[in-house]
């Protein structure tokens, strides 16, 4: 079993989607560990986001995390981080193969629907960022 983050960003929740997003991620076979809705402060999305410091899109993929309510997820699966990637298709949406969440609720390269840890080891630091040790050991 591997754990991942997902995050549903402020585009994709703001649209409505989310119910659709979670029951799609639960039908692939993820558990759900945790959960939550929040808004996040310029201080926690340019924490997120730091490893994007020095790219030109920085300020804006900032702004558009903070613009609107997010969703954190904890997901469990076997290789649950290279089929989260595969579930949620290409970064740039115009790229997303059909059926992807992507392809389904995001707009564009920026407002693409949902984020995805990119590594096993990533998925370790951004799950503690958003979840404490407590809530996932609460949540097996
Ligand atoms: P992914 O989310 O697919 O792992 P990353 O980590 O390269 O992609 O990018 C993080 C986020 O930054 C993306 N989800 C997207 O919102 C934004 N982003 C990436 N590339 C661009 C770009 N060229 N222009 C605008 N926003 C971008």
């Amino acid at each position: 079993m591997e754990r991942t983050l997902a995050i549903l960003k402020p585009d994709s929740v703001a649209a409505g989607s989310a119910g659709k997003m979670i029951a799609r991620l639960q039908e692939e076979g993820f558990a759900i560990l945790g959960i939550k809705k929040m808004r996040l402060t310029e201080a926690q999305a340019q924490a997120f986001y730091e490893v994007h410091k020095e790219r030109p899109f920085y300020g804006s993929l900032v702004e558009f995390m903070m613009s609107g309510s997010v969703m954190p997820i904890a997901l469990e699966r076997e290789n649950a981080v290279a089929h989260l990637r595969e579930v949620m298709g290409a970064t740039d949406v115009a790229k997303a193969a059909p059926g992807t969440l992507r392809n389904l609720f995001g707009t564009s390269i920026e407002r693409n629907a949902v984020h995805g840890s990119d590594s096993p080891e990533n998925a370790a630091i951004e799950l503690s960022f958003f979840f404490s040790r407590a809530e996932l050991l609460a949540a097996q």
